[in-house]
């Protein structure tokens, strides 16, 4: 079988949900607590799509890391970027719209981007109704698992050539 390794970021402020969605994604368990991350967390998890092994290197960053200018180094050679937002907070839409128009889709043209909306387990019509829906990639929660293997499982396949 052949087998690829690709890293993938994980960005967004703080507690949107970043280490919940690779908690759920790699041990299928969810805590209701929040304990901010500290710098960043890689975590690894293996899947197959086709006659391929795709290894994914999760880079976790810590959201109180955005603002600073050492958490550009964290992207470098990232093959995917997940840009990660709490669908009831608007202000952390902006900020990972912000991030991917301004910034990972211009200095990181060759990473393939997504858009996350999180806690949807929690989001209302109201919260729907403020977010511009054709800019979102997924709507997760971490809480139930809904979404969040198939957020992954496209990114991953993104990956992996078909044709061979
Ligand atoms: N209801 C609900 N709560 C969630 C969901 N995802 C995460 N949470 C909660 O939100 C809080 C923050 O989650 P984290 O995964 O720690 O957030 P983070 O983005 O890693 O935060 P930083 O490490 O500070 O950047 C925790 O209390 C989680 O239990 C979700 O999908 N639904
Ligand atoms: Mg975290």
């Amino acid at each position: 079988m052949k087998s690829i390794t690709k890293k993938i970021v994980l960005l967004g402020n703080e507690g949107v949900g970043k280490t919940s969605l690779v908690k759920r994604f790699v041990h299928s368990i969810f805590n209701d607590q929040y304990l901010s991350t500290i710098g960043i967390k890689i975590s690894k998890k293996t899947i197959q799509i086709e006659d391929t092994e795709v290894n994914l290197m999760l880079w976790d960053i810590a959201g109180n890391m955005m603002s600073k200018t050492l958490y550009q180094n964290y992207l470098k050679g990232a093959h995917g970027v997940f840009l990660v937002c709490d669908g009831t907070r608007p202000e952390t839409y902006e900020a990972v719209i912000q991030e991917k128009d301004m910034h990972i889709n211009v200095d990181f043209k060759e990473s393939i981007a997504y858009l996350i909306v999180n806690k949807s387990d929690l989001m209302t019509e109201i919260d729907k109704n403020k977010l511009e829906s054709s800019k979102v990639d997924f709507y997760t929660s971490a809480k139930t698992g809904d979404n969040v293997e198939f957020a992954f499982q496209r990114m991953a396949e993104n990956f992996v050539d078909t044709n061979t």
